[in-house]
């Protein structure tokens, strides 16, 4: 079996300080690392003044995890600029916040090289390498103007935007091109790889074939779609046990048996959260039965501080809620909790499970695991219900949702009122549908499926 090297813009701590307190890709990405046994390279999260030195290497079993820093400059330019300025937005069809400059191109590119020569000298030539996301679109042709003729995969968290928006990227050929220096490119979903497909067929006259097969640029590569997956079992498992923490307790007692609506998202526009607030406004306004019995529960953990689409959204977030609360609050009921900080995995976990909604509205999300985590959390007897955007690609594989418009604030609040009303059987059959499909599809299954297609060719379904 080869030695797997995954590339990711973030690389897991070597060492963890409580267990149970990872994320399910990270976990997974260990997994299949011990498996294989190899390297977790990426940037360490430091920041320095000067240039890089030499990766910081530790050992932990068969895996090895190698990081390095970046300088200001890099930072403010690939990861500030490129990456979360430019492809970010644009990728989730944001082009009013899409940010075109040469200079972070130029970074990005940069960045991508240095990425390239320090990680070619920790490489066999047996290895199969695996890299991950947006930060890293043109990893592999730098590494092939190395010399470097192993497998590499290429796997997007992220959408891949329809043609017309992909296009408004000035450098949109250049990461193209670069891509198609990978040996498969993972998708989210088949809505993602088609745009691709079309993209390829369209702009550039390339081939698309059976099996996922592209040729174009004189290279012959794969394309599909993976969609990833949670560790359905595990999360479970901690939602259960949770149910009885201090933590899930205190939330209980403090709702007094109304029932409680959740959401839990990263601080990004991406999600849709002033759209949710909004809907969740009109429930109380058009159903107003729903005032004193029914508590919003909203958990935005900071992401991107420093970059300034993500400080708008912060205000914006904080004077929507305010401004709902003002409006509704009694002395005995606030309608919304809204939090700007994390928890532990274990606490979500109790929280998804003691909540009759959990209300997923992005207004674009390559999967969306939260939605996913909610249903592996729900108790199979009284299950809750998910009211799901139709824009995440998870709304293709949780058809037991309420599947909603996000931008439609009037149609959401019917679906809430929907889901607040709905009769135990129904519930449980919805719930039923979607649990099959996060237990067939793990995370495990998500990685398994993807290396075994990487390396061995495996018929793309
Ligand atoms: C990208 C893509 C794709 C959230 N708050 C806390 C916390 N979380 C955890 C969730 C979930 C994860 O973070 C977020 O994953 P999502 O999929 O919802 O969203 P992104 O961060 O945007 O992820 C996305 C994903 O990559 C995987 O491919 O699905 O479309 O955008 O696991 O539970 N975890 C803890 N405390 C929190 O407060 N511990």
């Amino acid at each position: 079996m080869s030695r797997l090297v995954v590339v990711s813009n973030r690389v897991a701590a070597s060492k963890l300080s409580r267990p149970g307190s990872e994320g399910g890709l990270s976990v997974a990405l260990r997994a299949a690392l011990r498996q294989h046994g190899g390297i977790w390279f990426g940037w360490s999260g430091k920041v320095l003044e000067r240039d890089y030195g030499q990766p910081s290497v530790a050992e932990v079993g068969k895996t090895t995890f190698a990081t390095i820093d970046l300088t200001q400059r890099d930072y403010d330019d690939y990861y500030k600029g490129f990456a979360n300025s430019t492809l970010w937005p644009l990728f989730h069809y944001r082009l009013d916040l899409a940010e075109f400059s040469q200079r972070t191109w130029k970074g990005y590119e940069r960045v991508n090289a240095h990425f390239a020569h320090r990680l070619q000298p920790l490489l066999k030539d047996s290895d199969v390498i695996w890299v991950h996301d947006y930060h890293f679109t043109l990893l592999a042709e730098q590494l092939r103007n190395a010399n470097c003729r192993q497998k590499m995969g290429f796997f997007l968290h992220i959408p891949w935007p329809a043609l017309p928006v992909f296009t408004a990227l000035p450098w949109h050929r250049e990461i193209v091109k670069a891509l198609c220096a990978y040996d498969l490119i993972g998708f989210q979903t088949d809505e993602d790889l088609e745009c691709f497909q079309d993209y390829i067929r369209r702009e550039i006259g390339g081939e698309v074939g059976e099996n996922g097969v592209i040729r174009v640029f004189g290279r012959t590569l794969r394309a599909g779609a993976f969609p990833i997956g949670v560790d359905t079992e595990t999360f479970a498992k901690m939602a259960e046990e949770s149910e009885t923490s201090n933590q899930v307790a205190r939330l209980k007692k403090s709702l007094i048996g109304r029932d409680l609506i959740i959401g839990v998202d990263r601080l990004d526009y991406s999600k849709g959260l002033i759209n949710r607030v909004e809907a969740f406004e009109h429930l109380l306004t058009a159903y107003p039965d729903n005032r004193g019995n029914v508590v919003f529960l909203q958990i935005n953990p900071p992401s991107r501080a420093d970059v300034a689409d993500y400080v708008d959204i912060r205000r914006e977030m904080e004077a929507t809620a305010g401004r709902v609360n003002g409006a509704f609050a009694e002395y005995d009921w606030v309608p919304i909790r809204y939090l700007n900080k994390s928890f532990s995995r274990r606490v979500l976990a109790g929280f998804f499970r003691s909540s009759r909604i959990g209300l997923v509205t992005p207004l674009r999300d390559g999967m969306n695991l939260v939605a996913k985590e909610y249903v592996a959390a729900q108790p199979a007897k009284d299950p809750g219900v998910l009211v799901l955007s139709r824009f995440a690609g998870a709304a293709r594989e949780l058809d037991g949702a309420l599947i909603v418009n996000p931008y439609d604030v009037e149609g959401v609040a019917e679906r809430l009122q929907e889901a607040l009303t709905m009769p135990l059987k129904e519930r449980r059959e919805r719930w039923r549908s979607m649990h099959r499909a996060i237990a067939v599809n793990d995370v495990t299954a998500w990685w398994a499926d993807y290396l075994e297609t990487l390396q061995h060719g495996k018929r793309i379904p």
